[in-house]
């Protein structure tokens, strides 16, 4: 028996939604560790962070190198941050291992590989966090990069997991042509996610979200304006956004990208598919959010 493909709609994102209850706090919203940024790329980790922020969740709490958090806590005010520091032999210092464990310890979900980097440090710390996560694990960029070679890291854990590939990524992890993958997008993308039992979202025109149980969400928001470097680092941030207030994995995929594609659009009418950048969609949020109500 085939497995449901069905194509997002908004009632679809109403429905995910969490209402704020009048009686609410901070801690109603969950808690999202952001392990994001490196030294050149301190915009991946601002603007996820700024996504993320812009979604709704109750606290982020960032992770990054020492050197960039100046700038990224300048564009971030809310978040609050854990400084790492890596010592000369290429390791975390002590302290920093600490504060990761207790930033662990209190999150609600990881968002782990926006601009991260693909140092040897940075490698060993997302196989412990995907092995050692208790909670949700959202999965992007150098996240992905990092664990080609030895992709059964991902079934070495029962929390959810939910990786977003773009194409030259996903032709990585599963050792095909970019051009197979965009000609089969939606079987290797359910293919991926069956075989390794996470929530893979397959990125580009049409971006492709598909369960672990095979079944298939298809997106028909954005345009190529969004075909900048940062996009993806903005629907990173999104979608731990909403895993981290309590959205279901898939859900919670299939609403990011839908809401993600939906401020594309919006951007696109405005201000040109030429001219919007990544950071404008986030500015946009705040209308949709207005308009789901
Ligand atoms: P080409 O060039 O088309 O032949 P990479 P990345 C290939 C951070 N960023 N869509 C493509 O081949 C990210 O978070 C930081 C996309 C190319 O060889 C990551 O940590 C920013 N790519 C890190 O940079 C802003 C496709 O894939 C390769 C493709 C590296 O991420 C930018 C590109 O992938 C960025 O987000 C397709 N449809 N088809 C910041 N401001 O801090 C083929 N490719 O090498 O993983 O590079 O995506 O830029
Ligand atoms: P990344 O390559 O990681 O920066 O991610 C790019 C983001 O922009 C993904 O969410 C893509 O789906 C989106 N995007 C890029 N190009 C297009 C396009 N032509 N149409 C729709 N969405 C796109
Ligand atoms: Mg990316």
């Amino acid at each position: 028996q085939a497995a449901a493909v069905q194509v997002t709609e908004m009632a679809d994102v109403v429905r995910a939604i969490k209402p704020r209850e009048p009686e609410s706090h901070k801690g109603s919203f969950g808690r999202l560790l952001c392990i994001c940024g490196s030294t050149g790329m301190a915009g991946a980790a601002a603007m996820s962070i700024s996504a993320a922020l812009r979604c709704g969740v109750g606290l982020v709490d960032a992770a990054l190198p020492r050197d960039i958090y100046p700038v990224v806590a300048t564009q971030a005010q809310e978040a609050v941050y854990t400084l790492l520091d890596i010592l000369p032999e290429g390791k975390y210092s002590v302290e920093s291992r600490r504060s990761l464990e207790k930033s662990s310890s209190l999150c609600s979900a990881i968002l782990l590989g926006c601009g991260l980097g693909v140092a040897p440090h940075t490698k060993a710390l997302v196989e412990e966090v995907i092995s050692g996560s208790r909670v949700p694990v959202i999965l992007d960029a150098d996240g992905i990069n990092s664990i080609l070679g030895h992709i059964d890291i991902l079934k070495t854990t029962d929390v959810p997991l939910i990786l977003t590939p773009h194409p030259g990524e996903m032709s990585r992890l599963m050792g095909k042509t970019v051009s197979e993958i965009q000609q089969n997008r939606v079987r290797y993308a359910r293919q991926f996610a069956m075989d390794y039992a996470v929530t893979l979202v397959l990125k580009g025109a049409g971006t492709v979200i598909a369960a672990p149980d095979g079944s298939i969400w298809l997106n028909r928001t954005g345009n190529a304006g969004m075909a900048k470097g940062g996009s993806g680092d903005v629907l990173a941030g999104m979608l731990a956004s909403f895993t981290a207030q309590g959205i279901p994995a898939t859900a919670a995929a299939a609403v990011a990208v839908y809401l993600h594609g939906l401020a594309g659009d919006r951007c696109a009418a405005q201000l040109s598919q030429t001219a919007m950048l990544p950071t404008d969609l986030i500015a946009m949020l705040p209308k949709l959010f207005l308009e789901i109500g």
